[in-house]
């Protein structure tokens, strides 16, 4: 991820507040002839989401990405381990455009991108890099390595989810798409007024996973099914201008749910935009290690932010790749490869979905 905007503040983790919040736990020693009606409304599905009923899994990149060759990037910071986890609700899609707005006008919020960042708060950063903005896209009109992003990112003043690439720009007919530039603090104010919490990277993953064992896809081991993609990344030649070929339907972001539901009925969990998850960063993190042969059961995340390549910036997991993953280029798309993610950072391919606690 970028540096842009990154500061040395920390914020909290509201997952067990929201997870009260979110319970839908129902406990009553003595019922009365009116309650099992009552109860009957509690336990209705919540909307636009799907039940995902916990259990154990190998978390980790399935051993087969060594045989075609996919693991790429991925593998090293995937190490395959036992883990249970709970059964909660997740958002059948990410969130989008519509659903924002919505908690927006309700609340007035402003997110971290609308709002230019204090000087005296950030004596590292440059001007020009505190006015308020968000991390765009750049294609490139020449090959460029891959080994370097910052060619292909640009911080522009004015992006932010209202304008995804410029002040010039809106979403006006986006109100289906994934909601973008959401740092960290976003997504988790969200998640709040919504009476939910962002998951953990266990939960996205097995609930990724659709019930499927070993899998690189939620649909099995191969990019395409049955010569169809069924996710939205990125064919062509990457990063370039007009590159994106989008074979798979879409060049850019799509709106969410334009491909199959996996086996939980999720969508869209490989692809279209990175999802935050509640897990601080680490590469190795120890509340997923265990003794051989032991499971490991709902696994947080480490206590504390620790990424080799930016160590003095904060930064959270995210799963699921995005429109910009590229098989040259990026191999996190696959499932139990992972993403890390600056929380101070608003940028063009990264969203989130939320899930709740509790019982159906
Ligand atoms: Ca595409």
């Amino acid at each position: 991820m970028m540096a842009y905007r990154t500061g040395t503040c920390s914020f909290p983790f509201l997952g067990e507040l929201l997870l009260l919040c979110g319970a839908l736990s129902i406990s009553s020693p003595s019922l009365t002839a009116k309650e099992p009606e009552a109860m009957a409304k509690k336990v209705q599905p919540p909307p636009n989401m799907v039940w995902i009923p916990g259990g154990e899994f190998t978390m980790g990149l399935a051993k087969s990405c060594e045989k075609k060759g996919f693991c790429g990037d991925g593998e090293k910071d995937a190490p395959r381990h036992q883990v249970r986890v709970d059964s909660f609700w997740m958002d059948a899609t990410e969130v989008t455009n519509e659903q924002f707005s919505q908690f927006v006008q309700a609340t007035g919020y402003v997110t971290l991108a609308e709002k230019a960042l204090p000087a005296k708060d950030y004596p590292d950063v440059a001007p020009e890099h505190l006015v308020a903005g968000a991390i765009v896209f750049a294609p490139s009109d020449e090959p460029v390595g891959k080994d370097n992003a910052y060619l292909w990112w640009r911080f522009v003043p004015g992006a932010s989810w209202r304008h995804p690439l410029g002040p010039s720009t809106d979403i006006v007919g986006k109100e289906r798409e994934p909601v973008v530039h959401i740092a960290y603090e976003d997504a988790l104010a969200y998640a709040e007024w919504a009476g939910k919490r962002l998951p953990t990277e266990a939960e996205w993953e097995f609930a990724a996973r659709g019930g499927l064992k070993d899998r690189l896809f939620p649909w099995g081991d191969e990019l395409l099914l049955d010569g169809k993609h069924q996710a939205n990344t990125y064919q062509g030649r990457f990063p370039m201008r007009n590159g994106d070929l989008g074979t798979d339907g879409f060049a850019g972001i799509a709106p969410v749910a334009q491909y199959a539901a996996n086996g939980y009925g999720l969508f869209d969990m490989v692809g279209n935009v990175w999802e935050w998850c509640a897990d601080w960063y680490h590469p190795q993190p120890d509340s997923h290690l265990a003794p051989k042969g032991r499971v490991v059961i709902n696994p947080q995340g480490p206590e504390k932010s620790f990424d080799p390549t930016e160590p003095g910036v904060l930064k959270r997991s995210m799963r699921g790749g995005s429109f910009l993953c590229h098989e040259s280029y990026c191999s996190r798309y696959l499932l139990g490869s992972r993403g890390k993610g600056d929380i101070s950072a608003a940028t063009q391919h990264v969203g989130f979905r939320c899930v709740i606690s509790g019982s159906r």
